[in-house]
């Protein structure tokens, strides 16, 4: 018998997901123009008017359609993660984790589930800059045939707080201040290091915070965490805690401070950019998803609590499975209908996944639906096409703004016998959602459980795991951010905290300020406490770790064999030896880099033997920010131009600051000379030598090219950094 729910007719039964997913297909360049009620439209360019110079009618319906629906095009920015970029993809997993979890798309390789990803800045409004230091969203939502899960995590495992009723404090202290809206996209000011230097259990986070994760080369070189500890159950019943991950096969790498400050005012939209490039070329990013599974028994056998989320489980302790590959390989079709207007949320979950009680998991359950329904007008939400699951959807919802779906008959309440108690419960075994039967026994109570008052163990760790150039990184960005605090008393309070994190740091970065530790931090250290709490509980404290340092945790370990989508400036002009620049170029794109030749002019050089060689631009469109690495080919003429060409020199310069590599030819050393860092060549320096370190100079273009894809690929050279300050 056909049911009620059958024969209700929606878009999504009209329309299969991948055209849902291709975008709104209406928008043919073969149609007529005409308003929204289908209406073909005479003149677009005319309002109508008493009289060719007299006043507009307000009968202009036209007009009026047009220009209301244009004051209405904007809706309320999320409130975090405003600025952001998405886009299409696919997911299949390796094998079967049905031994762990029931999740379908989780236990068939043969499976291609579509999905849409988001990655976003945390603090900074829509029209913000991408280099913006400040945590990374990395939201994913997984169209499922058991419908949409959301895997809605950052590129940082751990965050600020430890519950959610301290969020909005969060935000509203890193947030642009009240009065004047300042500063924007940064966390450089003094609400936000006021709240900081109060609430101890961020110094775990403010670590990772300070350091360049905060300023990533690319969305497409970001790990990616869920941060909390969810829950894996089988199709026994037998539950597991799981830890979510994203490993980019492009390993993980970031840029300088200085740079992302450059390429703040040069391109805001860097990030975004060079994702769209990278999926528009076919070089389609790709993570590994990694879980860590801790059976159920062991949930105490940590020296952390797995509830807290600022708290991390070391790969030593637990190693991270890789289970499957996500790989984005569409843009979207519209920015606004689709990145803007995803809804992803906590709570869109699937059989054999299930939450824990982590209290700032807890939170989020409720505000992600909430937000929508204020950012989407409406109950509805689930019905934009970017947000609908590729499977039908039957319930007795009904109505509301916008609603889309045209439901049937009469009967919209369960249980019901008009409709043949249709639409029915899902029995477990027909993939109905059973939540984890896990035992709650307890007082109703607003507390805090002492297994999370160890604030500093893990800060300590992380800042142990970094390499010396990142323990440098960490202590410039807090003496550049607690600079830009006005009050000196916060800065005390901060270092204070960091003084408990780790002493050298602490008066690094008080050498830096001027100031001196405080000897003995202010107490208690941790101000977050209830109106009648005794201080002297609050006071947070440190456990003897088993593990004091992570290799996982620096990037210096990250993977290093491939100079796959990067961008290679060629210096050259007039007059360029077309066999030193075409061999260098040739090389570096059969080994998947981008080459891009910039010249004092556009369009093309005409090299030494005549021939024609494009230029894809000028000095004026690009600078050294915006590339990885440079080269400098020969020929005389060319050389000559480039050297006397200030803003080369100033290109070159800037590359060398930034500790990329950088290579000439022999025949171009001019060119290297007129630079500042030519005084660090050895006094030895023949024009036939391959330097280390990352700068090549030779005269035979082959061997020039095999060291500096070896030199690309190994991304900085940050130990030129400090004994060798560049003033560019
Ligand atoms: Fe979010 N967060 N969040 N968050 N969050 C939002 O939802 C919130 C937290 C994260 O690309 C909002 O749709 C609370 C942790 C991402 O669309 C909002 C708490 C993590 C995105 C919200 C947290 C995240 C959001 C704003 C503390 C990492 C962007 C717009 C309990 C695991 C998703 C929206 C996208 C967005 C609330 C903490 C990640 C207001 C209350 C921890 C990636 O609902």
């Amino acid at each position: 018998m056909a049911t009620e729910k059958d024969s209700d007719k929606t878009q999504q039964q009209e329309n299969d997901k991948t055209t849902q997913l291709s975008g709104n297909t209406s928008d043919s360049t073969n149609e007529l123009m005409k308003t929204n009620t289908g209406l073909p439209i005479n003149d677009d360019q005319n309002s109508l008017k008493a009289g060719e110079r007299g006043p507009s009618l307000l009968e202009d319906f036209i007009l009026r359609e047009k220009i209301t629906h244009f004051d209405h095009e904007r809706i309320p920015e999320r409130v975090v993660h405003a600025r952001g970029s998405g886009a299409h993809g696919v997911f299949k997993v390796y094998e079967s984790m049905a031994s762990v979890t029931k999740a379908h798309f989780l236990s068939d390789p043969s499976l291609e589930t579509p999905v849409f990803v988001r990655f976003s800045t945390v603090a900074g409004s829509r029209g913000s800059t991408d280099l913006a230091r400040d945590v990374r969203g990395f939201a994913v939502k997984f169209y499922t045939q058991e419908g949409n899960f959301d895997l809605v995590g950052n590129n940082i495992p751990v965050f600020f707080i430890q519950d959610a009723i301290k969020f909005p404090d969060l935000v509203h202290a890193v947030k642009p201040e009240p009065d004047s809206e300042m500063p924007q996209a940064a966390s450089a000011h003094d609400t936000f290091w006021d709240f900081i230097s109060l609430m101890p259990e961020s110094a775990h986070m403010i670590m990772w915070v300070m350091s360049d994760r905060a300023i990533p080369r690319s969305y497409r070189m970001m790990e990616g965490f869920g941060v909390h500890t969810f829950r894996f159950v089988n199709a026994e019943g037998v539950a597991s805690f799981v830890k979510f991950h994203w490993k980019p096969l492009l390993g993980v790498h970031s840029v300088a401070w200085d740079e992302a400050q450059k390429i703040s005012g040069k391109d805001p939209d860097y990030h975004r950019r060079d994702l769209w490039d990278a999926i528009e070329s076919g070089n389609f990013p790709e993570w590994e998803l990694g879980v860590q599974i801790i059976p159920e028994e062991d949930e105490f056998k940590y020296d952390f609590d797995l509830l807290d989320s600022t708290k991390l489980v070391p790969e030593e302790l637990v190693p991270v499975q890789r289970i499957g590959k996500l790989t984005l390989n569409r843009n979207p079709d519209n920015f606004f209908a689709e990145t803007e207007q995803i809804a992803y949320h906590l709570g869109h979950i699937v059989p054999g996944i299930d939450f824990t009680n982590d209290p700032l998991l807890q939170g989020r359950l409720f505000s992600y639906t909430d937000t929508q329904l204020l950012r989407l007008g409406g109950p509805n939400f689930q019905e934009i096409p970017i947000n609908r699951p590729i499977v039908p959807v039957h319930n007795n919802q009904r109505d509301g703004f916008m609603r889309q779906t045209i439901n049937r008959g009469k009967v919209s309440y369960s249980p019901n016998s008009l409709g043949d108690n249709y639409p029915a419960q899902a029995k477990a075994s027909e993939g109905g959602y059973t939540t984890y039967p896990e035992r709650i026994d307890a007082r109703k109570i607003r507390a805090r459980s002492k297994s999370f008052f160890d604030h500093f163990s893990q800060a300590k760790m992380f800042f142990n795991s970094q390499a010396d150039f990142e323990k440098n990184h960490i202590i410039d960005a807090l003496s550049f951010e607690l600079g830009k605090v006005k009050t000196v008393a916060i800065r005390e309070r901060m270092l204070g905290i960091l003084s408990m994190i780790d002493k050298g740091l602490a008066s690094e970065v008080a050498f830096a300020l001027r100031i001196h530790v405080p000897q003995d931090p202010e107490l208690p250290v941790n101000h977050s406490i209830p109106a009648d709490g005794d201080p002297a509980d609050y006071d947070s404290f440190t456990f003897e770790t088993a593990i004091t340092s992570s290799e996982a945790l620096s990037m210096a370990n990250t993977v290093k064999d491939s100079i796959k989508t990067r961008k290679i400036a060629f210096l050259a002009a007039d007059g360029v030896d077309e066999k030193s620049l075409t061999t260098v170029k040739d090389a570096l794109e059969a080994a998947g880099a981008v080459v891009e030749v910039i010249a004092p002019r556009l369009n093309y050089i005409i090299a030494s033997n005549d021939a024609q060689i494009p230029v894809q631009h000028s000095f004026l469109t690009a600078a050294s920010v915006f590339y990885d690495a440079v080269y400098v080919p020969g020929g005389t003429n060319s050389a000559a131009t480039i050297e006397a060409e200030a803003d080369a020199v100033h290109f070159l310069n800037e590359a060398f600051k930034h500790c990329k590599a950088v290579a000439a030819d022999a025949n171009a050393l001019q060119v290297i000379e007129a630079t500042y860092f030519s005084r660090m060549l050895p006094s030895e320096f023949s024009d036939k030598a391959i330097l280390q370190e990352g700068l090549i100079i030779g005269d035979d273009p082959a061997l020039v090219a095999d060291k500096f894809i070896l030199a690309i690929a190994q991304h900085r050279f940050w130990d030129r950094e400090k004994p060798r300050k560049i003033p560019a």
